[in-house]
C-alpha cells in the first residue's frame, strides 16, 4: 500500500476546548504521522475558498462564521491509506452520529461544530494541503 498524504483542520470549537493534544493523540494511536502543523486564524475569504463547494448550500453563511471564529490548526497526516484512515478516526460529519472512539464523538458537538475536517479524496487533498501550507512546512 503506498505512502499517502492528507489534510486535517482542529476547527475553532476543539482548539477552544483545548483539544487540540487529545485529536492530535488519537491521530497518532491510529498510526498516521503527522508531517505538518500550522495554528491559523482564517479570514472570511479564505473561509469562503476553502469550502467553495459548498457555496451554495444553506448552511454556508454558518459554517464561514463558525470556521473564522477563532483559531484552528492545520495538519498535514500521512501513512498508508491515510485519507481513509483519518476519516475513519473523525467519524461521521454528525458528531452526534459519531460512534465511541471517533474524534468528534469525544470533541465534535453536532453537524456543524464538529471538530475536525479531513480531505474526502487524494486529489482533494493536495489542493487543500498546498492551500494551508508550502512545500517547505512539511516534514
Ligand atoms: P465532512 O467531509 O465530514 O467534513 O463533511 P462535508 O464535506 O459534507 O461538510 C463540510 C462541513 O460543512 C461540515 F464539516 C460541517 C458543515 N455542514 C453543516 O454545517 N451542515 C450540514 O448539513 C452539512 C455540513
Amino acid at each position: 500500500m503506498p505512502i499517502e498524504r492528507t489534510f486535517g483542520i482542529v476547527k475553532p470549537d476543539a482548539v477552544a476546548k483545548n483539544a487540540v493534544g487529545g485529536v492530535i493523540d488519537l491521530i497518532e494511536k491510529t498510526g498516521l504521522k503527522i508531517v505538518g502543523l500550522r495554528l491559523t486564524q482564517l479570514s472570511e475569504p479564505q473561509a469562503r475558498a476553502f469550502y467553495a463547494v459548498h457555496r451554495e448550500r444553506p448552511f454556508f453563511g454558518d459554517l464561514v462564521r463558525f470556521m473564522t471564529s477563532g483559531p484552528c490548526v492545520a495538519m498535514a497526516i500521512e501513512g498508508e491509506n491515510a485519507v481513509t484512515r483519518y476519516r475513519e478516526v473523525m467519524g461521521p460529519t454528525d458528531s452526534k452520529k459519531a460512534p465511541a472512539g471517533t474524534i468528534r464523538n469525544r470533541y465534535g458537538t453536532d453537524i456543524e461544530k464538529n471538530a475536525v475536517h479531513g480531505s474526502d479524496a487524494p486529489e482533494t487533498a493536495k489542493g487543500e494541503l498546498a492551500f494551508f501550507f508550502s512545500g517547505l512546512d512539511l516534514a
